[in-house]
């Protein structure tokens, strides 16, 4: 596993799963008085993590914030991510896990590792990919400020948000199936919940602490709103762009990784 920060170090540092790092262990370098890590979990996404950190600099000018990238790639990511690391305008770092099981739980494990490392009071999840509109973290942000909110979700499917990205009318079928299955299955818990799977949200990090997160596949939100305690919740609209570069790594194995995960909430 390697780590660069913004001092461009790559150091060897965890071993699989990523436990919290005892105090004797080295620890990651820490962007002082963060009040907000963003949380961007790639894979092979080399045409879209520099795009990404600029549009996040853009949004993001009078927040201290650090922008962790928990990479899982197989191409030339973790060069481009170096490279950014070197940069001190964007205040990236990034965690490269190397191939067999450091890649524990895929995308979702990747966001858990990152609350691991994570500096921020706030950390926000969002894609890789542009997809969810890195101008909308600051209306997060503010939201969670103002209402003291523990979870604020960033909703396709409320007034003002949409869900035009999915890719064809089977896909966005299949994302609603997913979303009632998940809310018949938990009706208390994601009760006034109107898009439990967007894979973008900002959370107060404490509500993770001395909870086990275990996911798998691609729905760390459903983990994080089942299993962590949260009193006030807020939703904030946004459209989930068209993907416009590199792949979905979304596939079949990805909805069979679903029903396992929901499995896994439902009875562990
Ligand atoms: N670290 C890590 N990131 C992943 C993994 N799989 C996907 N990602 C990233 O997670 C984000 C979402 O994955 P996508 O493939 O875009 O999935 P999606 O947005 O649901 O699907 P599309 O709309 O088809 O793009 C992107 O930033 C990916 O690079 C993984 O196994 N590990
Ligand atoms: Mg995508």
């Amino acid at each position: 596993m390697r780590q660069g920060t913004t001092t461009g170090q790559a150091t060897s540092l965890y071993a699989h799963g990523l436990r919290l790092a005892p105090s004797s262990e080295p620890q990651p370098e820490r962007v002082a008085g963060a009040t907000l890590t963003i949380i961007a979990p790639s894979r092979n996404e080399e045409e879209s993590a520099t795009l990404l950190a600029e549009a996040v600099r853009r949004a993001l000018d009078s927040t201290a914030y650090e922008l962790l990238f928990v990479d899982d790639s197989d191409d030339a990511t973790p060069q481009v991510l170096q490279q950014l690391a070197e940069r001190e305008d964007l205040h990236v770092r990034f965690l490269h896990r190397a191939r067999g099981p450091e890649r524990w739980g895929g995308l979702s494990g990747a966001v858990v590792d990152g609350l691991k490392l994570a500096t921020g009071a706030y950390a926000c999840i969002i894609d890789a990919d542009l997809q969810h509109p890195p101008e909308k973290i600051p209306e997060l942000l503010r939201a969670a400020q103002e209402h003291d909110a523990d979870v604020v979700m960033a909703c396709r499917y409320i007034p003002g948000g949409s869900s035009e990205g999915l890719d064809g009318p089977l896909r966005t079928l299949f994302s609603l199936g997913c979303k009632w299955l998940a809310k018949i299955l938990f009706p208390r818990r994601l009760r006034g919940v109107h898009d439990p799977l967007s894979g973008f949200l900002l959370i107060k990090r404490s509500i993770t602490r001395d909870v086990s997160l275990q996911p798998i596949g691609f729905k760390i939100s459903l983990e994080l709103l089942i299993r962590c305690p949260r009193q006030r919740f807020v939703e904030v609209p946004y459209r989930f762009r068209r993907r416009a570069r590199g792949t979905s790594k979304a596939d079949f194995r990805v909805g069979t990784l679903y029903l396992q995960h929901l499995g896994r909430l439902r009875f562990f």
